[in-house]
């Protein structure tokens, strides 16, 4: 072949690495492998496992008919005994909120366990393409060009939450119309919440169709303990961001100038933080959950960081990598209470807000109605923060945090600082509580320095990458659990996966288990619970004994690029095997390798 067929090979929608990747096989767990070695549904039994249930009466009556016994009562596949396999069932899948990758090896585990005998469907564009019923059958021959590779491209996705009546007539008239056994929802809090509520609609109007979840996001707070350590694309997505943040780590030690400032992806939980901060060992990373127990303020953050950099600079090191949860704002206290506040104000005077035409105007007349507190610290934000915060929520309530451009706001709050230390070395050096303890050697030396920064934000390169062979591996699990599940007719189930050590132990999760009650949009909501850092845990308590370290000395580490052959390939979340207690993590294990990609 010559150099210009190559490039032009080279140009089409899949890169010659890409369809090596394609052909690399998955694991399958025992409990979907017959005698014969070929895929098969499992079956499921009750386990004395079960979720905790917090307010079990308030949520019965929520959804009556899909509560299980007990409401948090755990399910385990086993193999099944049935000689002869299900046929004839119709089952669809839809996306739904940002992509995460494996979500199209989710379509290959489907595919692969309802065989031949069983239709596979897909909604177009998430939950808003099921209220339009906007369906279409899913070839094999799809199947082939999709595994392994990233992206959500193949159906879409999309943000909207089902709430009115007349939406969820629409979803059971999709479900009727396209004679559906079964509904797959891939997903993470807000979408698995529809599907608990789809799920419950559809039992209380008598139509037999299972709705069965799936745990996607690549921000890991889909997840359940010891039950779900970790949501799919977590680990994709914290791979590449620590590639980048390794090289930054390696940049700001060879050019030794900058401070690259990295907001990471994460709306709420700061999982993908903590295992960055665990792969690539920065100056400094924050984690939202510690900066909320502490009840710590924006300025105290900002001297949080301020000091760092000084005794980095005494030390002649004018240089590193700092990371920022992208969730941050909405934990500092002061903000979420404003936050909060806003969010029930906007709710009473929804169209009142709406009709005033400048967000100027919309600010004078929201001012009155928070308190003190609130309105000064509004007040005292960039207007473009002002904004995003007085406009701005996604269709579940969600402030749009990605928008939110907190690394520069970090930054420009700490020059200020650094310029009012070098005016009023008094104040802030000494050897007084709360003072930083310097020589005047030091203080002369730290004047002579001007903070040079870049800024960063590290998000959606994450999303829609190819899976790591553990995303690969997991989703393909997934997607045979949540296939068996739908032909055993268990219905407001979350497909769920642990033991990543040993063959991977599939379980099913009751959606109502998950459940809490939430303010959202300034309203009491059943939502499910998004699981944060647990400052308890292992992995929590690693980084806190060594950040100090990590902050004192440019001790980082460059991990390099996602890895799909070789040892190095075989790796899990640190924050997973920390947690869990596995023996190492690199050698995950999900059952015997298939080749699935050649027609399984
Ligand atoms: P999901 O929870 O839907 O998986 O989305 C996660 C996320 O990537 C967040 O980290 C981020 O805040 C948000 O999506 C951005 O959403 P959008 O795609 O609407 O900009």
């Amino acid at each position: 072949m010559d150099l210009f067929s190559k490039v032009s090979r080279t140009a089409g929608k899949h890169s010659p690495l890409e369809e090596e990747i394609r052909k690399l096989p998955v694991p399958v767990s025992s409990v979907f492998l017959g005698k014969d070695g070929k895929i098969r549904p499992a079956e499921f039994r009750q386990t004395d496992m079960a979720l905790v249930c917090k307010g079990h009466d308030r949520i019965a009556l929520v959804f009556p008919k899909i509560i299980s016994k007990g409401c948090g009562a755990i399910l385990e596949a086993v193999a099944s005994n049935e000689s002869g396999g299900i046929s004839g069932k119709r089952v669809a899948v839809l996306f739904s909120g940002g992509p995460a990758a494996g979500g199209h090896n989710v379509l290959a585990g489907l595919a692969a366990v309802l065989g031949t005998g069983n239709t596979l469907l897909g909604v177009r564009k998430g939950p808003g393409g099921l209220v339009k019923g906007d369906v279409f059958e899913i070839g094999r021959e799809s199947i082939k060009s999709i595994i392994n590779m990233g992206g959500f491209d193949f159906l879409g996705t999309d943000r909207t939450k089902i709430k009115t009546a007349e939406q969820f007539e629409m979803v059971k008239q999709s479900v009727v119309k396209n004679r559906l056994d079964g509904l797959v929802v891939v997903g993470g809090d807000d979408s698995n919440t529809n599907a608990a509520f789809i799920a419950e609609y559809l039992a209380k109007e008598l139509i037999p169709c299972s709705v069965v979840g799936i745990p996607k996001t690549i921000d890991g707070d889909m997840a359940a303990g010891k039950y779900l350590p970790i949501s799919f694309g977590f680990d994709t997505a914290t791979k590449i961001y620590s590639e980048l943040v390794g090289n930054l780590n390696q940049d700001a030690a060879s050019a030794v100038k900058y401070y690259h400032f990295v907001k990471l992806m994460g709306r709420t939980a700061s999982k993908i933080t903590l295992e960055v901060a665990l792969q690539t060992k920065p100056a400094i990373a924050l984690i939202s959950e510690e900066i909320a127990e502490k009840n710590m303020s924006l300025a105290q953050v900002v001297d949080y960081i301020v000091r760092i950099i000084t005794l980095r600079r005494f030390k002649g090191i004018n240089h590193g990598v700092i990371l920022i949860p992208e969730g941050l704002v909405e934990f500092i206290p002061e903000m979420g209470r404003l936050i909060a506040e806003l969010n029930k104000v906007l709710a009473e005077y929804e169209k009142d807000v709406a009709d005033l035409p400048s967000v100027e105007n919309k600010r004078e007349f929201l001012l009155p109605h928070l308190s003190a507190q609130s309105a000064q610290l509004l007040a005292s934000l960039p207007p473009d923060l002002q904004e995003m915060l007085i406009l701005d929520r996604d269709d579940h309530g969600n402030v749009k945090v990605s928008q939110i451009e907190t690394e520069k706001l970090l930054i420009d709050k700490i020059r200020y600082r650094l310029s009012e230390m070098k005016r009023h070395t008094d104040h802030f050096f000494g050897s007084e509580e709360g003072k930083i303890v310097a020589t005047p050697g030091q203080i002369e030396d730290f004047k002579k320095v001007t903070l040079s920064t870049q800024s960063h934000f590290l998000g959606y390169e994450g999303r829609s990458s190819k899976p790591s062979r553990f995303d690969a591996a997991f989703t393909f699990q997934l997607g045979l659990a949540a296939g068996s599940l739908v032909l055993a007719g268990k219905t407001g189930y979350m497909a769920a996966i642990t033991d990543f050590h040993k063959g991977g132990r599939v379980l099913a999760l009751p959606l109502t288990g998950l459940v809490t009650a939430e303010m959202r949009k300034g309203k009491e909501e059943f939502v499910i619970e998004k699981s944060l850092v647990d400052l308890s845990s292992p992995s929590f308590e690693f980084y806190a004994k060594n950040r100090d370290k990590w902050a004192a000395e440019d001790c980082f580490s460059s991990p390099g690029a996602i890895q799909y052959w070789g040892p190095t390939s075989r790796q899990l979340p640190i924050i997973v095997a920390l947690d869990r207690d596995y023996p190492g993590f690199d050698s995950f294990d999900m059952g015997e390798e298939k080749d699935v990609a050649g027609g399984e």
